[in-house]
């Protein structure tokens, strides 16, 4: 949660409340002439600036986000914030569902409609393979060997989450020996080279 703009209105309802670190929202008291009462120190909270997130395969390869099923979280996975000229804010991992947060909760320095970067490294998921750029619910882009999703903090303290997702597909192969008979048995030990161009054609017997 985040403290609401202090001193904005009558002590008696205004919030008085500015966070001072991380962990620490503090009101400061002023005394008072004698015989009178001091400030009231009240505490007005809102929801924190917040860009959330999740990690999936996308099993039935529509590109959305079709969690628990058919569609499987990538859980365990380092997730990077960075401010917009690339360096580093803050690290965490996501959870059994694949989701990850970031909040101005652990990171005050964050402010409304701050331009963000969210980035993965998608090396340790192969032989899984990113998403194209702008697929579904896919956000990421590539960088280099890294995928990139540039987005915007929210632009008001308590709106929803900025999103930024990544999606991953399986890859697939087909393959096997093409082989001379070295004898009349219909065998491929030991098999011989016979180097030969091999083309793959779609049911419709268009060439892929
Ligand atoms: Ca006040
Ligand atoms: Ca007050
Ligand atoms: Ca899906």
């Amino acid at each position: 949660m985040q403290p609401t703009t202090p001193n904005n209105g009558g002590e008696a309802v205004d919030s008085d409340g500015v966070r001072v670190s991380a962990t620490v929202i503090e009101a400061s008291l002023t005394t008072s002439a004698a015989g009178t009462d001091l400030d009231l120190a009240d505490f007005g909270l809102v929801p924190a600036l917040q860009v959330c997130g999740t990690l999936w395969e996308d099993g039935n390869g529509n590109a959305l986000v079709n969690l628990p099923s058919p569609d499987n979280a990538i859980a365990g996975h380092s997730v990077e914030l960075q401010n917009s000229g690339g360096s580093t804010l803050s690290t965490t991992t996501t959870d059994a569902n694949g989701a990850y947060c970031f909040s101005s909760d652990e990171l005050p320095g964050l402010t409304p409609g701050q331009s963000v970067r969210v980035v993965i490294d998608p090396a340790p998921l192969a032989p899984l393979d990113p998403l194209a750029p702008g697929a579904g619910d896919h956000d990421g882009s590539p960088s280099g060997a890294l995928q990139v999703a540039s987005v915007n903090m929210p632009s008001s303290y308590g709106a929803a989450p900025s999103t930024a997702n990544f999606g991953f597909q399986g890859t697939y192969g087909i393959g096997n020996l093409v082989w001379r008979w070295s004898t009349r048995l219909a065998t491929s030990s030991p098999p011989r080279p016979l180097p030969l161009t091999a083309r793959i054609f779609s049911t419709a017997k268009r060439s892929v």
